[in-house]
């Protein structure tokens, strides 16, 4: 090792919030390895064991160097006995085998798929695991009873599980921006999630939408909505209302970090143009903003004539037809009153684990509470104004770090 090189390593801050992570980075596969372990132990109802791997993944992101050999790793913080040993391994042999025996169990194989639904989470999944229902296709026959999300996240199976690129993205957000403008002028719309932290491609899309008058946004979810459907750009929506200013937890108990605002999950129905679908090398091809006239699936559900076909085996079979001129993205849309856009903003940028580290840090470290809506100060006992993201870095006692660098 060069000289310095761990003295270096000894000022790496434990803390994700306290470092840049980058999207691209120097030890990818060490960290593809941990992300399967974190992913398993998430799939199997062990949170605690899934965050440790995340937290050591998020140390490996942020060095500038790759790790050649365990001498490089002492004084490193996040590293436990568990995440050591498999970088060993992986270093030692290129594999870990507990990985690849991960990576190939039916169960987590199993659990990827059947999570892949939209509208399935982990414990829905592992229960239907265990009734032997191992694919999409599975539960296609199983005659289960679904939830309209669950129709939809089989209907549209194969497009929700083609990562979305930022040229669809886009294509959305003008859809969105048309739609915002016309129900509110002067509403502002912003891309959050991942394409914010530079991403080129994501599961969804996600959009923070505001207005400067505070109160005006109140109520504006459902008429975009309402235009949005006139207009036949929804294959599947479900709005939840804005339940923060019901709630009168007072400082005592600040409120959850998520759910609380105007929300709206969807699944877009995005026309490609010239009735060409769309690849992710073809980066000349562009969509119209202006929804077809005509389209091959009826808007209302058809899974239930899929789910009584005995013999149908392919899943995303009703809407994968090789003409179609038309894709389905998910898309979030987040409605926040002004006051609180900032926070809205840091809390819906990611990732994950970022939002999680810098809710630990404010706990553990300031005795603050945050949240998408607040700040709360427990020593003060009140609540921290903020209007701009440099702004709650700088309240936390933290250096501000760049969306870009937020890659945890
Ligand atoms: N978020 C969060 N906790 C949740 C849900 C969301 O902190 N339980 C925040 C952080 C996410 C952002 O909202 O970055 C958007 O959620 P996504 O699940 O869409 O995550 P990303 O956009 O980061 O990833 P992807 O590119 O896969 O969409
Ligand atoms: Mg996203």
């Amino acid at each position: 090792a060069e000289p310095g090189a761990e003295l270096q390593v000894a000022l790496v801050p434990s803390y994700a919030c306290q470092r840049h992570t980058p999207l691209l980075h120097h030890n990818t596969v060490l960290t593809d390895a941990l992300s399967i372990l974190a992913e398993n132990a998430e799939l199997t109802d062990n949170e605690g064991r899934g965050v440790a791997f995340r937290r050591a993944a998020a140390l490996l992101k942020s060095l500038p160097h790759e790790i050649r050999g365990m001498e490089q790793l002492k004084g490193l913080p996040c590293l436990g006995d568990h995440c050591l040993r498999v970088i060993k391994e992986v270093l030692e042999d290129g594999t870990c085998s507990e990985v690849e025996t991960t990576r190939q169990s039916g169960q987590f194989t199993a659990l990827k798929a059947l999570t892949g639904i939209f509208g399935v989470g982990a414990k829905t999944a592992d229960r239907w695991f265990r009734e032997g229902i191992h694919t999409p296709s599975d539960l296609q026959r199983s005659g289960h009873t679904l939830n309209r999300a669950q129709q939809a996240g089989l209907q549209y199976y194969d497009d929700l599980n083609r990562p979305v690129t930022k040229a669809e993205a886009d294509a959305i957000g003008r859809i969105v921006e048309r739609a915002v403008s016309e129900v509110l002028p002067g509403a502002e719309i912003t891309l959050i999630g991942g394409f914010r932290r530079g991403k080129n491609t994501g599961h969804d899309v996600d959009f923070l939408i505001t207005h400067p008058d505070e109160g005006k946004e109140e109520g504006l979810m459902v008429k975009v909505v309402s235009w949005l459907e006139a207009q036949d750009f929804l294959l599947y929506q479900k709005t939840t209302r804005n339940s923060y200013l019901e709630s009168k937890d007072g400082p005592a108990r600040p409120p959850s970090n998520m759910d609380r605002f105007e929300r709206c999950f969807s699944i877009f129905r995005l026309s490609t143009h010239n009735g060409v679908r769309m690849t992710e090398t073809d980066p000349h091809s562009h969509f119209s903003v202006h929804p077809h006239d005509s389209h091959p699936t009826p808007q209302t559900c058809r899974t239930v004539d899929v789910l009584s076909r005995e013999d149908s085996s392919e899943i995303g079979q009703p809407q994968s037809s090789h003409s179609q001129s038309w894709r389905a993205v998910r898309v979030d849309l987040v409605v926040s009153p002004y006051s609180q856009f900032s926070f809205a903003l840091l809390g819906w940028t990611g990732s994950k684990l970022f939002e999680r580290e810098l809710r630990r840090w404010a706990v553990h470290e300031k005795a603050m509470t945050l949240s998408s809506h607040t700040l709360y100060d427990s020593k003060q006992r009140q609540y921290l104004r903020a209007n701009s993201e440099e702004e709650i870095f700088a309240l936390l006692g933290l250096e501000y770090v760049p969306p870009c660098g937020r890659n945890a």
